[in-house]
């Protein structure tokens, strides 16, 4: 009886508190790939991510940052004493925190394959794994995306695939023939989304030959339909995964933003597959450390439960656990901050998509007047209000080190608020044409604005199609009698 009783509490014990982190997720290899562009990460940010990814279940971390010359450019020079003593440091904190740090290398732009320069770099490459191996790395990755250059080819095709694949290969044969301890290495192709890898449904000749030649135990990342986009759907995975006779992991390039550091992404992660699991999951960030956690701990809660995942609360939770008091403003900014976009890259949610519906509705209302139009200026001056003052918060007490990866971003946003309240002002006048000539002065005002944030946009911007939108909206329509947005 005793021994039922028991059993039944365990039982309701688990529901409560159910297996947490390692055991849950069905996603085997989940983690942070460091495989930006730009100034790598500080050892300080490396220490600082690996503890968090070991708290929010992240298992593993990929070091490829693209800028450390030892990992491509000069790829063969083994790395100097002082920063082995560093990597070594940080293999002892992911063992701390349940985590495999991975050692990544991308040797595509200048690798021999035959002849004796080939032995000698595959010799070469032994020899770098094995350094890292006796600092007590003992998962490698293989990386061959942007190597484009390297020939005078404009792309790669079979016989590139071919050597590469090889090349995987044997280095993976001869390294675990003499490491038992070292599991399956991990690649990435040269044609590494699918748009690049189809003419049509068809592989293109480096992908076919990529997919036959490369062992089959060796776990391929893919980036996506391109290199930084919308999501991956189950539908879209499982055609890929045809294609290649694998199953793929997925490199997801968010919150990277070194194609437009101007901007910081700082929404969920959003459309990863719900139904197919993945064999690795790696979320490349931005080059700010701490402000990547904010979407990082989303995609960890993805990556416990795929089929349940709820982004907008997912990120809601991230953010109350990081910020706390500062939650709330926290939720403000980053909100007006998680949309990618640019002419090749789409990705992540709209920007305060929200405060953009009630825009649309004032901008309805606002031409024929009455009550409404009155209620929406209101609600807008609300919200712009509080966008000001969750900057000047922000400001005043985010911890250092964020502000620090933030300050220009944040600097707008407060602008931005300022600027769209004068601009209801600006409306307001308008309307009632009582003060010209103010009016006339508010108008010059607010166009010298608008016209300094277009300036700086490549260098800082932030809700692009919401806040700093209406500026220009209100402009127009002062000066048109019309709002480009009505159509909407
Ligand atoms: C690079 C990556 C870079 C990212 C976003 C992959 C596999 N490679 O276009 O290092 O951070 O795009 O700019 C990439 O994504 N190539």
């Amino acid at each position: 009886m005793f021994y039922w009783f028991s059993c039944f509490l365990a039982g309701l014990l688990f529901m409560a508190f159910p297996a947490s982190g390692a055991d849950a997720s069905p996603i085997p290899l989940r983690g942070v790939v460091e495989g930006f562009y730009g100034t790598p990460w500080s050892h300080k940010n490396r220490q600082d991510i690996l503890e968090f990814c070991g708290e929010e279940g992240l298992n593993a971390y990929i070091y490829a940052p693209k800028n450390d010359p030892y990992h491509k450019d000069r790829w063969r020079e083994p790395y100097p004493k002082s920063q082995q003593k560093k990597l070594a440091e940080l293999v002892q904190t992911a063992d701390k925190h349940h985590l495999e740090l991975i050692f990544a290398i991308s040797p595509g732009q200048d690798l021999h394959y035959d002849g004796p320069e080939g032995t000698a770099d595959r010799k070469i490459m032994l020899e770098k794994l094995e350094a890292m191996h006796n600092l007590g790395i003992r998962r490698f990755a293989i990386f061959f995306d942007d190597i484009k250059g390297m020939t005078e080819k404009s792309s790669v095709d079979a016989e590139d695939a071919r050597n590469q694949a090889e090349f995987i290969n044997e280095v993976q044969k001869e390294f675990r023939a003499a490491h038992e301890d070292a599991p399956p290495f991990l690649a990435v192709p040269t044609e590494y989304y699918y748009e690049d890898m189809v003419t049509g449904t068809d592989p293109k000749p480096y992908t076919r030959a990529f997919s036959e030649i490369l062992s089959p135990d060796v776990t391929m990342l893919y980036t996506g339909n391109g290199v930084v986009t919308e999501g991956i759907s189950d539908e879209e995975l499982k055609q890929v995964d045809g294609l290649y006779g694998r199953s793929l992991g997925v490199w997801w390039n968010y919150p990277v933003t070194d194609y437009q550091e101007a901007k910081l992404a700082l929404g969920p992660i959003v459309n990863l597959p719900k139904q197919e699991t993945l064999p690795a999951l790696f979320f490349n960030p931005m080059k700010h450390e701490r402000l990547s956690k904010i979407a990082l701990a989303t995609g960890a809660e993805y990556a416990q439960d795929p089929e349940h995942y709820a982004p907008e609360e997912a990120w809601s939770r991230a953010l109350e656990k990081q910020y706390g008091k500062l939650a709330g403003d926290m939720e403000i900014f980053a909100s007006h901050s998680q949309r990618m976009e640019n002419s090749w890259a789409h990705c992540g949610p709209q920007d305060a998509a929200a405060l953009r519906r009630e825009m649309d509705d004032f901008w309805k209302h606002w031409a024929t007047g009455g009550i409404e139009a009155e209620l929406d200026w209101l609600e807008l001056r609300h919200q712009f209000q509080a966008m000001d003052d969750a900057a000047s918060r922000l400001q005043k007490n985010l911890p250092k080190d964020i502000r620090k990866e933030c300050a220009p971003q944040l600097n707008l946003f407060g602008e931005l608020a300022r600027a769209d309240l004068q601009a209801l002002q600006l409306l307001q006048m308008h309307r009632s044409g009582t003060h010209p000539n103010e009016m006339k002065k508010m108008l010059a005002k607010l166009k010298e604005k608008n016209n300094k944030f277009t300036a700086h946009q490549k260098t800082v911007r932030i809700s692009d199609g919401t806040a700093r939108a209406f500026l220009e909206e209100a402009v127009d329509y002062v000066e048109t009698g019309t709002s480009k947005t009505t159509d909407r």
